[in-house]
Formats: structure tokens, sequence, C-alpha cells
């Protein structure tokens, strides 16, 4: 018998004020005839995409997850576009935050060591607006959207095609270090 599997990914997951946010931005975008939304509860950023985990491993991906170091990340979503080749639109930063490169580096290494390396495509941080869309000008959005990542996600795609799609089965807040605290405790 074929071994229970759940198809997983590592996401950064928006808390509410980023996800009405997001949404908002999402509905503003004109899309082309045919395009499919996100589901606002399903806007995330994919860190690592695991695929199909056997569920004996979920302890180990849980624990790799867990034990991450990572801070929050400040992010700003200055522009939309599209990828024609997976047909999607999507609104990302200008450029990758150092702290996420990190992130997704200690990440990557500690999935890496029980199982799951990274994709050898480079990281393209961006949230999936839309799916379906093959054309889409990249525009600068004129007032960018600030979002302060502090929420890991490990979150299932679940196979009943109607939206939402994904859901989280556990998540574990970026913290401040606690230097860093203290510094903005004196300001
Ligand atoms: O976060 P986004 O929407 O960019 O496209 C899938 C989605 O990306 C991606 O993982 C996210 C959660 O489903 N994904 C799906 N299959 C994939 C694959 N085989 C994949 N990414 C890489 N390889």
């Amino acid at each position: 018998m074929a071994a229970e599997v759940k198809r997983l990914f590592l996401a950064l997951w928006p808390d509410a004020a980023a996800r009405q946010g997001l949404a908002a931005l999402a509905r503003a975008v004109a899309l082309p005839a045919g395009a499919r939304r996100v589901h606002p509860e399903d806007l995330h950023l994919t860190l690592q995409f695991l695929g199909a985990v056997p569920l004996e491993r979920l302890p180990a991906v849980r624990e790799a997850a867990a034990g991450v170091e990572a801070e929050p990340v400040g992010l700003e979503l200055t522009r939309v576009g599209c990828w024609p080749r997976p047909r999607v639109a999507w609104c990302a930063p200008d450029e990758t935050p150092a702290e996420l490169s990190g992130l997704v580096a200690r990440l990557g290494a500690r999935l890496a060591a029980v199982g799951y390396p990274a994709e050898s495509r480079p990281f393209r941080p961006h949230v999936t607006l839309a799916r379906k869309v093959r054309r889409l000008a990249d525009a600068r959005l004129v007032q960018p959207l600030f979002w302060r990542c502090a929420d890991l996600a490990l979150v299932e795609s679940l196979a009943r095609p109607a939206p939402p799609r994904y859901q989280v089965l556990e998540h574990w807040p970026l913290a401040e270090k606690a230097g860093k605290q203290k510094e903005n405790e004196l300001d």
C-alpha cells in the first residue's frame, strides 16, 4: 500500500494586517480574462517547496523548521509582474533583504539535512496573486506595501480543488534577538 503523504511547503505567513494589505493589493491589480486570483486566505511567500512528504518524515521536517534561527524580516513589496511559464502574477520586492536570504539559507540547510534539498533555481521572493496569467506588464506600485514577516509556517497544499487550498499545519514566530530587543527598549 502506498505510504500516506502530505504535499508541503515552508512559507512566510502574513498576519491579519499584512493579509489585508496583500488582499487589497491583489484586488487592485487589473488582470486579464481567465486569471484566477489566489484566495485571500492563501496569500503567502513560499520559502521552500518540499513536495510529497510521507507522514513518518513529518517530525523531522517540523524539527528542522522549528529550530531555524531567524528574526522578523521587513519586506517592502514594490512591484507587480508575471512569469509566463508558471503563468502566475506576483508582487515582489526590488531586492531580497539580507535577513530573508539568511533565513532561506539556514532553513534550506536544515531541510537538506533531513532529506529535502532546496531547488537549484535561485530564490526569488514573491507573493503569488493570481494564476493562469500569461501576460501582465511589470509595474511599480504607487504605494509599496510593507510587510513585517514574523511567522514561519509549515503549510499543506490540499488536494481539493476549491480554495482556500492551503492549511497551516504549524507555525513559529520569528523572534527578535534578545540583544536587539534591549536596544529598542532603550530608544
Ligand atoms: O508560493 P507560490 O504560489 O509561488 O507554485 C507553488 C506555490 O508557489 C509551488 O509551491 C507553492 C505552494 O504550492 N510549487 C508547487 N509545485 C512545485 C514544484 N514542483 C512548486 N515549487 C517548486 N517545485
